[in-house]
């Protein structure tokens, strides 16, 4: 029997391609006996970008529902960095969800699925709230208001258990504390999530979260990488991106209704600026094959 998994993303519309993209990237690597249910945070789609978002999931006989953001002033929020509002959005995921989905897998629009999700899915949550993988490369000693550093997940994959979520009120609780610490929290609502979630979380194998930071850690294994998170500001779809495995992203955007497009910074400057850098680079040889191995489960 076919059992169905259930994702959430949230996107505005300069993200609406990007989440198109992660979305094709888990469902070309699905075992055939799930299907897939994406729910989509709609903060302010264009009319295009949906239509071509429907057009994206149908293909693999997936579904797609877009639901209203909470009405909440999200301005009143910190947003510090190259972080938007859509952001906020994943706070709201138990009220916005129909009551009968029990789990969700929450996914950021940064990242790209290179591997079958379905094991993950089959897993226990017992009591917790959810499980994720813990942050790399924060400092430990930054403290988000009454967050312990030491164990701090990134909020950017989530495997929600919904009852649990609801019971503890982490939505609410997260939404207050952000109210309260606007002017001190480093990493906006992952810090609140953390607080209000406090232990109750299940860690995951790294294989579900590569941070970028953690690209240049040659003590992990890569090799069985399951989701890549381009967690800082290089990303997939800029040019002049220099992340090892932004060839992920332009390989789904390719399978995608996504597939003209022409980076923003690709322009004359930057081109001949890509060249010299491939001249000048220094080879590191366990970066590159990790590369190859990844290209090869590829196929490319
Ligand atoms: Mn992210």
């Amino acid at each position: 029997m076919t059992q169905e998994i259930a994702v959430v993303y949230s996107a505005d519309d300069n993200y609406a391609q990007h989440a198109g993209v992660s979305i094709i990237s888990i469902l070309e690597n699905l075992n055939s006996n799930y299907r897939l249910r994406v729910y989509l945070i709609d903060g302010g789609i264009s009319k295009e970008n949906k239509e071509k978002l429907v057009e994206a999931v149908k293909k693999y006989n997936a579904a797609i529902m877009f639901l209203h953001p909470e009405k909440i002033d999200y301005d009143a929020f910190s947003k510090r960095t190259h972080i938007t509002v859509p952001t906020y959005f994943r706070l709201s995921v138990a009220s916005l969800l129909p009551r009968d989905v029990k789990r969700v897998l929450y996914l950021d629009c940064d990242l790209i699925v290179i591997g079958d999700i379905s094991a993950l899915w089959r897993m226990s949550l017992e009591e917790n709230v959810l499980a994720a993988v813990p942050n790399f490369g924060h400092d430990p000693d930054s403290l988000g208001v009454g967050v312990d550093m030491s164990n701090y997940f990134n909020a950017g994959v989530m495997f929600i258990d919904l009852k649990n979520w609801r019971a503890e009120k982490v939505g609410e609780k997260a939404f207050s504390y952000l109210g309260l610490y606007r002017d001190r929290v480093i990493y906006q609502d992952q810090d609140a999530l953390n607080y209000v979630v406090g232990k109750k979380w299940v860690s995951l194998p790294t294989k579900y979260n590569i941070q970028s930071t953690m690209i240049t850690n040659r003590r992990l294994n890569l090799s069985d990488t399951i989701i890549i998170h381009f967690t800082d500001q290089d990303k997939p779809w800029h040019y002049l991106c220099s992340h090892p495995w932004s060839f992920c992203y332009s390989q789904y955007l390719k399978l995608s209704p996504w597939k003209g497009f022409v980076a923003v910074d690709k322009n004359l400057i930057n081109v001949s600026l890509k060249f010299a850098k491939l001249f000048y680079q220094k080879t590191i040889p366990w970066k590159i094959r990790n590369k190859l191995k990844i290209r090869t489960r590829l196929g490319l």
